[in-house]
């Protein structure tokens, strides 16, 4: 890992990324603010604690939820923490600043136009709504320009990859025969598994759901566009998680006070979810008729290996981290825990970011088991298994990393450690009591997305506590969870109004203990890599597809669904193998 040579602080030297980063973060931080605060709202419509929206507009403020924080915070963010990165390790800028402003116009942009689309669902008059929540799948359909706006942001993240790429080939001129610096390899694998994926959602998008909504088509097949969301789905959970990951392997070391313990293993990682992370969306459409059932163990299979990855960067970033914590004197078993730096919130809040994730890992593998999955599908229980993996390992990792990075970009030093402190620490009790209480909720069977979850003449029940108990827990951590933000977005905000200083934070990364030397140098064949993850796609998906297109009444719909056999698919493939083949004999003939 190439390291910030000289004293200059990255704002010195690279000021044009700065303002690039500077300006992601920016809007990352506002989509945080109102996506925290409907949020807020939610957590005390449903709980029946305090009701100031009418329930038919709730699932408008929960599109501006989902999109606002699991789609435009997390993806700006991620852009910023990667743009750094990749200036940083290869001790390069960008090839062209206005080619980075491109992106991040586009990007706004498009966020622009889609919240606009979202928010107009509250101005009846409009005559505009996007009430189809994140996953916008049909049969919900959105004004045409939420999905215009969605294009443009995907395309915007697209030349973003293409800058970092970009800035990449030109290193490797300069330097033919060195390993690629490890933050930089980790973009890089990051973004090729984001252009594998989102090509599906991008066919959706621009094939489907936008002439489906300009009304130049007049249905579309439901089944194809929610499979095509699914295999965006899933991989865009990784996309979550790789700058979370990125923090963790690189920076949360070296704030413990120590060195990463394997660059190699690090690399193994990037490429496992490289290849593991794309054919395994159908494990969200257990449920989904017109997809056989073989098909879906497939699919379930192929997600258990996926915890390899996850179980790997555990074991990695503890060895690292209590490397640290022996270098700064700790010993014993588990008393080197008390050496470590609580009172950094950098620190402590990646550390705690790092240990919900362990929850949520477990609730994961109960999502992802077939058979259990049906126990919990579509209640409470799930946005309580994602609000411990995205909401907090990534959202807290995202916040608590922000107390090291942002002073970095804006020359300043961090507005209040102790205000950062207590930031992570109630985002941590929040979560625990909005988490926790949603997983058990969801057991109990209260469902998820719906404002009046109190039916009439209708108990839930629950094996330990009540009802009441837990919506109060709901209600109560959705209200430390809000002003968590609020403090956040203080904080920075008096960071980056507040005088400059020589040296904001220390920078200085230091080298792995063991570096990239001892491993392969296959690992960094990108285009082998690449070239393997797409036929593991099309060895996943070409069956399954076929079969939805044709159980589905055909690429548009329109036609009765029919129910589905794995032979529906093996037809389809068939048959267009041997007209292709016959229409080439003709040819050849
Ligand atoms: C102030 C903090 C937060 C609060 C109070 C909160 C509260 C809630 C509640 C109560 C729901 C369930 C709504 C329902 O199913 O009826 C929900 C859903 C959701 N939340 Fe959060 N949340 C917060 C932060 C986050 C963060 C940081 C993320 C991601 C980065 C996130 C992503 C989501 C998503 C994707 C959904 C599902 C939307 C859907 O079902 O379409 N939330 N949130
Ligand atoms: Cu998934």
């Amino acid at each position: 890992m190439a390291t910030a040579s000289g004293g200059s602080e990255f704002v010195d030297k690279f000021p044009d990324e700065a303002a690039i980063i500077k300006a992601s973060f920016l809007i990352a931080f506002v989509s945080l603010g109102i996506g925290a605060f409907f949020g807020l709202i939610q957590a005390l419509h449903r709980t029946n604690v305090l009701r100031v929206i009418d329930s038919a507009d709730y699932y408008t403020l929960l599109t501006g939820h989902g999109v606002l924080l699991a789609i435009v915070f997390t993806i700006f963010f991620l852009c910023g923490v990667f743009h750094w990165a990749v200036a940083r390790s290869l001790d390069r800028p960008a090839e062209s600043a206005l080619f980075s402003w491109a992106w991040v116009g586009l990007m706004t942009t498009g966020t622009v136009l889609a919240t606009v689309a979202i928010l107009g669902g509250l101005v009846p008059n409009l005559g505009m709504s996007a009430d189809v929540l994140f996953t916008f799948y049909a049969p919900l359909q959105a004004h045409p320009i939420f999905y215009i706006g969605l294009a443009m942001f995907i395309v915007g993240t697209w030349l973003s990859g293409a800058d970092w790429f970009l800035s990449y080939r030109a290193w490797r001129q300069d330097h033919p025969d060195e390993r690629i610096p490890l933050q930089t390899f980790m973009v890089l694998t990051t973004m090729i598994m984001w252009y594998i994926s989102t090509l599906g959602v991008a066919v959706s998008v621009v094939f489907f759901l936008i002439p489906w909504s300009l009304g130049l088509i007049e249905s579309v097949n439901p089944l194809l566009t929610r499979t095509l969301f699914w295999y965006f789905g899933h991989p865009i959970v990784y996309f979550w998680l790789m700058p979370a990951y990125l923090l963790w392997y690189t920076v949360l070391p070296k704030l413990a006070g120590g060195r990463l313990f394997s660059d190699p293993l690090a690399r193994v990682v990037f490429l496992l979810f490289l290849l593991l992370s794309t054919p395994v969306g159908i494990h969200h459409q257990y449920l989904d008729p017109g997809i056989a059932e073989g098909f879906k163990f497939i699919a379930m299979t192929n997600t258990m290996f996926l915890l390899l990855p996850s179980l790997l960067t555990a074991f990695t970033v503890v060895a690292s981290v209590e490397h640290g914590a022996r270098q700064r004197g700790g010993e014993g078993y588990l008393r080197w825990l008390g050496a470590l730096p609580w009172r950094d919130p950098a620190f402590t809040g990646m550390a705690l970011a790092g240990a919900m994730f362990a929850a949520g890992g477990f609730s994961g593998m109960i999502n992802a088991g077939m058979n259990i999955n049906y126990l919990i599908h579509n209640t409470l229980w799930v946005p309580g298994h994602f609000h411990l993996t995205v909401g907090t390992a990534v959202a807290l990792t995202m916040m608590a990393g922000s107390y090291w990075l942002v002073p970095q970009v804006t020359g300043t030093k961090l507005y209040s450690r102790p205000i950062g402190l207590l930031q992570v620490i109630m985002w941590f009790v929040g979560m625990v009591f909005m988490s926790n209480a949603m997983h058990r909720a969801g057991l109990a069977g209260i469902p998820r997305r719906t404002a009046e979850p109190q039916y009439q003449n209708f108990e839930f029940l629950t094996p330990i506590g009540s009802i009441f108990e837990l919506r109060v827990q709901i209600a109560l951590g959705g209200t430390l969870l809000f002003l968590s933000v609020v403090l956040f977005l203080f904080n920075i905000l008096l960071t980056s109004l507040g005088e400059e200083s020589d040296r904001p934070v220390d920078s200085y990364l230091p080298e792995p203990l063991s570096g990239p030397e001892g491993s392969p140098r296959i690992l960094d064949n990108l285009a082998m890599w690449t070239g393997i993850a797409a036929v593991l796609v099309v060895l996943a998906y070409t069956l399954p597809l076929a079969g939805i297109i044709q159980n589905g009444g055909g690429l548009f719909g329109g036609g009765l669904p029919v129910p589905a056999t794995v032979s529906a698919g093996f037809d389809l493939v068939m048959t267009t193998v041997t007209s292709a083949f016959n229409t080439l004999w003709g040819v050849v003939a």
